[in-house]
Formats: C-alpha cells, sequence, structure tokens
C-alpha cells in the first residue's frame, strides 16, 4: 500500500467548475452521468504554452460504460484505466467530460460511497468515498458548484434530495419521478449528498440575524417520526448561538439532516443536507438517555457549525483535518457548554480526552494533530485530529484572550470563504488578528506525544518569595524521537490558609493581579516566583485543564482535600478527587499486587461524605466527583496495567465508598427518585443533574446488596417514565449477583423494546460491559440474537466494541480467549466493513500496557490478522504499525 505524505502536496493539475451529476436509481444497479465542466488550473499554467498534463481521475469500483471529451465519445485505446484512476489527455486549457458508470449501492456494505442502508439510498462521500460514485477530481482542493438530478421509482422512493436547493421535478408514465437540486455553493466532492427513499419529515423554520427565512426538516423513516423535536430544538439553539457567539450566519434557504440506520459514523455535514447516524438524531424520554440526548444537541451543533468551519472555509488536503474538526469540536464544546453546565462539560470532556486521547497519543498510531503521512485517511479520523485537536485550538484562544480570538475567527472566515486552506493560514489569522506570535506553539499540530509538566515549589517565608518551577517534556513517539519544548500555557491560581484566591504578582510587576491567571511556559525548565506572600500558599494549577498535558504536583493527601473543598475552580475541585482517588486507588492496587488485605485510605470517604451532606453543591458536580476513575483512566496512567488488581482495587473502594456512605447515599436516592417519579421527563441541565445523581447513588447502594434497595431498583426499572432511570437500573441489575431479577429484567426489556434498534443496542452494551465472569460466552451468545447483525456499525459498537474497549477483566482474560474473538471478528469485518474492523482494532494496538504474557498474546493475533489473506488498507495499516 502506498503511503502519501504531507510533504509531496502539489495543487491540482485541473480544476473543475461545474459538475452535473445524475442518478438513475434501479434495485439491483445504479447509473450515474457526470459531466465536468473542467480547465486548467490557472496557477500552474505556463505562459509558454507547452503539453498539457494528463488528466487523471479517481475511481474506484466503477463499471465505466462510456467517456467523452468535448463531445466526442473516446475509444479504448484513448485513455487508461486502471483499478483507481481513469487518465486521458486534455487536448485544450478548457474541456467538458462526460461519463457514465454503473454501480451496486445495493451490495455496498463498505457504507462508503453511494449505499443502501435499509430501504433507502445515502452517501456517505468524506473522505474519498465520492470516488466509489463517479470518475472524479476526489480531493478537497477542488471545489466546483454541483447540480444533481436524482430518478427513482416515485412509490419506493418518494423523497429525493441532494445538496442546495430544489430547481426542478417531474415524473413519466413509468412509474419514476425525479428532483434536480442545485447548490450555489462551491464545495468539494467530499461534500456531497445524495438520499432516496420513503421518509417523513418534521419541519419548522428559522429567522437568521438578517431577517431571513430557513426552512428546517429532519427526514426519518415513519416510524421514528415521535424522535425528532430534541434534534429540531437543537438545530434552532445551535443556529442562534452560532449567530451570536461567532457570528456566523446560515447562508442557504432549506437545511436538512436525514436519518439513516447504517453510518459508519456519528454524522456529516454534506452541504444543506446533513446525513446522520440515526443514533446521533433521534431522541425521546421513553428510548434515550440523557447522555443520548446531549449526543443529539452536541452533534446536531457540530455539523452545523461545520457549514462555516468545513464547508464555507474547507481543508486544503486531508493532513489539515484538525483544521475543520478540532476547530468545530471546540465550538460545539463551546455551545453544549453555554446550554448545560460548563463545569461538567469541561470535567466530561477532559475525562474522555485523558482516558482515550493520552492513551492514543502513547501508542503505536500515535501522530501529530497535522499528521506528517498516512496509508489510509479514513484512520485518521482519531482522537488526536478530533479532540486534541479541539484542544490546541482552545489553548490558542487561552493564550491571545477570548476578545482577539473571535477576531481570529472573523479574519479566518473572511480571508478564506469559498477556499480550501491549511491549519497554517488559521494560525496566520490568529496572529494577525491578536498581534501573539505563534511560531513556537505551532508546534502543538507537528509533535505527538502528550507532553510531561513536572512542577516544584520552593518558599522563602521572610522574603515572601514563592516559587513555581515547571520542567517540560515529551516522550518519543513513531518517526519522533526528539520534541522541542512546547508552549504550554498553564492557567493557576494560589490559596490562602482561608481556600480563597490570593492576589498574584510575578517579581518585577508593578501591579498585583486576581483570581486567576495564565503563564505561558516556553522553555525545558522555567521558574516564576510570586511575590508579597507572607505565608506558604497552594497552589492551583492548570485550572480549567488549560493544556493537554500530564502534570505532576506532589500533592499530599489532605492538600488535595483542601482543594476539593475549596478551590475556586470547578473543574480543579474534581481534578482533586480524581487525584486523591487515584492515589488511593494505587496503594489498594499495590496492597492487592503483594497479596495483601486491601485497606482502604478512609480520607477519601470522609472527603465524599463531605460532599453528599452539602445540599448547596452542584447536584451534577456531586455526581462526577462521586465517580472513581475508570479501569480504563487506571490502565492509561499504569507503567504496566495489572488488568484484575485494578478491577479488584476499584470494586474494593466502591464498596468501602458504599458501606461508608450508606446513609447519605440512601437518601439522596431517594429524594431524587421521589422527584423523578412527580416530575414529567425534561432534557435540561437540571433534570440531568438529579438524575445523574440519583443513579450513582444506586449503583453504589446496590452494591450492599439489601432487599430494600433491590426493591428500589425494580421499582426505578418498572415504573420510571424514561431511558435514563430504566438503563441505569438494568445495568446496575446485570453487574449484581441477584440472578433472578437480572435474568427476568433483561427479558421484559429486549421485549418491550424488540423494535427499536438503537434501545437494543443499549441492551446489547449493557451485557457486553458487565464484569462479571463468563463474559466473552455471553458476547458470543448475544451476536446470536435476531436483533444482532455484523452489517450494522451501531451493532458491532454496541456489543463487540463495548466488550473490547470496557469490559477490560472479560477482553483481557490472561488465556486470550477475549483477543482471539476480536480479531475473528476483526477479519470477517474487514472484508464487510473496512473502517469499522480498523476502528475495533483500537483495544489491540494498546498492547505494549500489559504483562509480557498478554503482550505475546496480544501480538499474536495482529499476526494472525495480517496473514489473513487480503487486508484492507484501513485494517493492514493499523496492524503493521502496531506491530513495527
Ligand atoms: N466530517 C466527518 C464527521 C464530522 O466530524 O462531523
Ligand atoms: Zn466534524
Amino acid at each position: 500500500p502506498k503511503v502519501i505524505h504531507l510533504k509531496d502536496y502539489q495543487a491540482p493539475d485541473y480544476l473543475i467548475d461545474e459538475t452535473h451529476l445524475t442518478f438513475e436509481l434501479h434495485e439491483d444497479h445504479t447509473l450515474v452521468h457526470a459531466q465536468l465542466v473542467m480547465r486548467r488550473n490557472p496557477d500552474l499554467s505556463s505562459s509558454a504554452g507547452g503539453n498539457l498534463p494528463p488528466l487523471v481521475l479517481d475511481g474506484q469500483q466503477l463499471e465505466l460504460l462510456s467517456v467523452a471529451l468535448d463531445d466526442t465519445a473516446l475509444q479504448a485505446g484513448d485513455y487508461q484505466l486502471d483499478a483507481d484512476h481513469l487518465t486521458l489527455q486534455p487536448k485544450a486549457e478548457r474541456f467538458v467530460i462526460d461519463s457514465t458508470v454503473r454501480i451496486h449501492p445495493e451490495t455496498n456494505t463498505a457504507l462508503e460511497g453511494l449505499y443502501k442502508s435499509g430501504k433507502m439510498f445515502c452517501t456517505q462521500c468524506e473522505a474519498e468515498g465520492f470516488r466509489k460514485i463517479t470518475y472524479y477530481l476526489d480531493r478537497p482542493d477542488v471545489m466546483s458548484k454541483f447540480t444533481t438530478t436524482v430518478s427513482a421509482e416515485q412509490h419506493r422512493y418518494p423523497v429525493l434530495l441532494s445538496n442546495g436547493n430544489p430547481i426542478a421535478t417531474g415524473s413519466d408514465e413509468e412509474g419514476r419521478h425525479w428532483a434536480t437540486w442545485e447548490d450555489p455553493f462551491k464545495k468539494p466532492a467530499y461534500l456531497f449528498a445524495l438520499v432516496a427513499g420513503d421518509l417523513w419529515c418534521v419541519e419548522d423554520s428559522f429567522t437568521t440575524m438578517t431577517e431571513r427565512e430557513v426552512a428546517l426538516r429532519i427526514y426519518v423513516e415513519p416510524e421514528n417520526i415521535d424522535q425528532v423535536q430534541h434534534a429540531m430544538d437543537s438545530l434552532k439553539r445551535s443556529m442562534r448561538w452560532d449567530e451570536e457567539v461567532y457570528g456566523r450566519e446560515y447562508d442557504l434557504d432549506i437545511f436538512m439532516i436525514v436519518a439513516v440506520n447504517d453510518f459508519n459514523m456519528g454524522a456529516m455535514e454534506n452541504k444543506g443536507l446533513n446525513i446522520f447516524n440515526s443514533s446521533a438524531v433521534l431522541a425521546k424520554a421513553e428510548t434515550a438517555t440523557d447522555a443520548a440526548h446531549q449526543r443529539v444537541e452536541a452533534i446536531v451543533a457540530h455539523e452545523y457549525f461545520h457549514n462555516w468551519s468545513g464547508n464555507r472555509v474547507t481543508c486544503r488536503d486531508w493532513f489539515q483535518l484538525s483544521l475543520k474538526e478540532g476547530f468545530t469540536v471546540l465550538r460545539d464544546s463551546q455551545f453544549s457548554a453555554d446550554m448545560n453546565s460548563p463545569t461538567v462539560k469541561r470535567i466530561e470532556d477532559v475525562a474522555y480526552l485523558r482516558t482515550h486521547q493520552f492513551a492514543e497519543d502513547a501508542g503505536p498510531m500515535a501522530h501529530s494533530v497535522r499528521p506528517e503521512s498516512f496509508i489510509e485517511i479514513s484512520n485518521f479520523y482519531t482522537l488526536t485530529v478530533y479532540e486534541k485537536g479541539a484542544e490546541v485550538v482552545r489553548m490558542i484562544q487561552t493564550l491571545v484572550g477570548a476578545e482577539n480570538f473571535r477576531k481570529g475567527t472573523d479574519l479566518y472566515f473572511e480571508r478564506h470563504d469559498g477556499q480550501a486552506v491549511t491549519v497554517d493560514d488559521f494560525v496566520k489569522a490568529m496572529e494577525d488578528a491578536s498581534g501573539v506570535d505563534l511560531t513556537q506553539f505551532k508546534r502543538w499540530y507537528s509533535q505527538a506525544g502528550t507532553p510531561r509538566l513536572q512542577v516544584s515549589e520552593a518558599f522563602d517565608e521572610a522574603a515572601g518569595r514563592y516559587s513555581l518551577t515547571f520542567r517540560q517534556s515529551c516522550p518519543p513517539t513513531p518517526g519522533q524521537s526528539e520534541k522541542l519544548p512546547f508552549v504550554i500555557p498553564v492557567a493557576l491560581g494560589l490559596l490562602g490558609s482561608d481556600g480563597a484566591d490570593l492576589p498574584l504578582r510575578l517579581e518585577g510587576e508593578d501591579q498585583a493581579t486576581a483570581g486567576t491567571r495564565v503563564l505561558a511556559i516556553t522553555e525545558a525548565e522555567q521558574t516564576f516566583t510570586f511575590v508579597d506572600l507572607p505565608k506558604k500558599p497552594l497552589p492551583s494549577l492548570l485550572r480549567g485543564f488549560s493544556a493537554p498535558v500530564k502534570l505532576d504536583f506532589p500533592y499530599s493527601r489532605d492538600q488535595l482535600m483542601f482543594l476539593m473543598q475549596n478551590d475556586t475552580d470547578g473543574f480543579n475541585r474534581w481534578e482533586a478527587g480524581q487525584q486523591l482517588s487515584v492515589q488511593v486507588l494505587r496503594d489498594l492496587i499495590g496492597q492487592r499486587q503483594r497479596g495483601e488485605t486491601l485497606a482502604m485510605d478512609d480520607r477519601l470517604t470522609h472527603a465524599l461524605r463531605t460532599l453528599l451532606e452539602d445540599d448547596s453543591l452542584d447536584q451534577a458536580m456531586v455526581a462526577e466527583m462521586l465517580s472513581l476513575p475508570s479501569e480504563a483512566y487506571l490502565t492509561e496512567i499504569s507503567e504496566v496495567a495489572d488488568v484484575d488488581a485494578i478491577h479488584q482495587a476499584r470494586e474494593h473502594a466502591r464498596r468501602a465508598i458504599a458501606q461508608a456512605l450508606f446513609e447519605p447515599l440512601w437518601q439522596r436516592y431517594q429524594t431524587n427518585r421521589e422527584i423523578s417519579r412527580r416530575t414529567p421527563y425534561v432534557a435540561q441541565a437540571e433534570h440531568f443533574a438529579r438524575r445523574a445523581l440519583q443513579n450513582i447513588a444506586l449503583s453504589y447502594l446496590m452494591l450492599s446488596e439489601r432487599d430494600a434497595v433491590l426493591q428500589a431498583c425494580l421499582e426505578q426499572f418498572e415504573h420510571c417514565d424514561n431511558m435514563t432511570e430504566r438503563l441505569n437500573a438494568l445495568a446496575v441489575l446485570v453487574n449484581s449477583s441477584f440472578e433472578a431479577e437480572r435474568t427476568k429484567a433483561l427479558e421484559t426489556f429486549a421485549e418491550h423494546f424488540k423494535d427499536h434498534a438503537l434501545v437494543m443496542d443499549q441492551w446489547f452494551s449493557v451485557q457486553a460491559g458487565s464484569p462479571l465472569p463468563g463474559g466473552l460466552e455471553r458476547v458470543r451468545t448475544l451476536m446470536e440474537h435476531p436483533a444482532f447483525t455484523l452489517k450494522n456499525p451501531n451493532k458491532v459498537r454496541a456489543l463487540i466494541g463495548a466488550f473490547a474497549n470496557q469490559n477490560l477483566v472479560n477482553f483481557h482474560r490472561a488465556d486470550g480467549a477475549g483477543y482471539r474473538f476480536l480479531a475473528e471478528q476483526i477479519i470477517t469485518l474487514n472484508a464487510l466493513n473496512p473502517q469499522i474492523a480498523s476502528r475495533l482494532l483500537a483495544p489491540l494496538t494498546r498492547w505494549r500496557k500489559y504483562d509480557s504474557a498478554r503482550q505475546a498474546l496480544m501480538k499474536g493475533e495482529l499476526e494472525r490478522i495480517l496473514a489473513s489473506g487480503e487486508l484492507s488498507s484501513d485494517v493492514y495499516e493499523v496492524v503493521s504499525k502496531s506491530l513495527a
């Protein structure tokens, strides 16, 4: 397979001014006619004339029926065809290509290009799916105006959609009809979309900041029409928010979302016609949890925000993917923070980043936010490009300040509207708007790996001077053995003995500032000295997680407890609790490994009791603080992860907490359940908070195995009006020792929701994630369930993905059967859906984290996959890099 390098980027020889597509959809094939109005790229054409370069169009899995150049049909000898290209020789600087191909969406299981999901046709073109639809310059820097005509049987496919505005429709006597759509905005092919199906829609409208009316439509299969309102409300909130916060107005007369059951990603931002995984659109109280409601809100916003950050201004090449993704993830996280609790949103994002992106950055697939090379671009839709990319843009905002950041985004959109640009262009706009030099900062885009920031303190009481010394380093990553210092913005405060923030004056400054301030660490080692401090302060470091680094400061447990209660920064209060929990859990892991009786430091339960007994605190925060660091996070921060010891230690801690805090947990549970019982479901922050605390309390309480709690759990399971309470009760039962109740609950649930694919996904996940012994056998049995199919990515993620990523004790069982099972599924999926197969590899790529016996077993499975036959480029790249 070919490696593609950023350094080899070349502008396209030709441009496509207009793209006119006609799709004839049939049950056993589809015909695609493409007319491309092309010209030589004026930036490259030599004034001396000379020979024109050949035109090399991308195309895969296409059956070429005809091709013409300027109305002259070409014969076989006039062009070259290979598995990936159609090459021909233009005779003039301007010309028109007409081609007709036959494709087979009805057998397309890879879900790239045009395919069928159930009874509907739909597309997924990002990154390189358009080349499976027609011969084209399938690269993001070729932007064209598209007109699309779709024709299909009217009774099967009454709704025919594409990008832009509808301009004509018609029908014929044979029962077929057609619709033509015209998109006035130039776009790259990856933003093309087509949908044909028997769909219903919910309609609404939005009045933009300049008083234009935009029609909003969300299309779903008829049986789902009652699950669309939350997405519609989220869309309208997103549109308003983007006007208010970023000054971005929507630009077409219509904005459409279509929900599709079989979809590799969460959703796709095609111009004016977003296509969504149904799991990212559908939500109502009875079938979707609070988390699912929040996910829908976030993804609707993310895809909508792409209309500017991605579509109006797009990427020059796929190495720049984070230009649109990192920035848009930041935008959607800011939106979610504004709609809900900013601190809780930050906690969730950071916990996710530190558990999963840090692991990626420490593994064989580690790559910089702007990668240097790839074999298969689909493998680079990663946590690094998305989540770390968002952190990088967030740091720019911190360094230049909120006001300059907004000036920078305005300048970026104005300067580059209608263009395909680079990360450098984005940073340049920020520099020009703010006057801040970001040259060194840009190492965040080019250097992979998670920096470590070691902080030490020194206090001179007589002089009232307090110094903090920062030492940064970054471990080697594949292809990058040495790293240069990053610019690390550290937001910090110093707490006095009363817990209040002290005024901060650095040596040499005239005046003190109040509260939090940001220090920019730019050297490998750097000391900052604060003056006018008669008593030694307690530092609160990296407030709000101001940089994606691993920070070490030698806090004592008492200091962490103090920060938990007093820090003015809500994020750092949570962070202090996490650090305290990590210290306590590490004690337990060590005891377990030495074969000692487990005995937990009871300062953790004391700290949690104080939180639980304080009714004035935000309940969502209390719920977050009660959540112990996950096994996956404990694995990530271990040198060598001892799966069993981690699990036993964490379970011991949960039981100890449950026992020590039974009374306050029971009281909180009962109070909140009582309110839930009386209050119809509302998808809003304060209700999310109440249910979150109720549910985590229940999960602790059930560890007591008391009958009163079991009865409460069953009451919640049977009588609640929403999926948040029902699913949590089910999960708690599934993880409990109450076998009869568990079996009955699983059966009732499946019987009731057997026709709800998304709910059945939850049912699979809850069981796949259960750490009780026999997990692998349960998963194998569940694969036989009629609701399961390997052809649906949501099902694969819900069952196999949940097992391999969340059920660590069962997946990593010592005999390697979990690894073998995963490898089998990957080999099967490699032929069906390479993108999904490749995603499933992640847990096996982490083999260096485990003991030598497990390492050998995991590598053995990777080798088996490598030797299993013809591998997709997706799977090949990840497996070969993991074994390198
Ligand atoms: N562009 C792929 C899906 C997303 O990030 O929105
Ligand atoms: Zn995106």
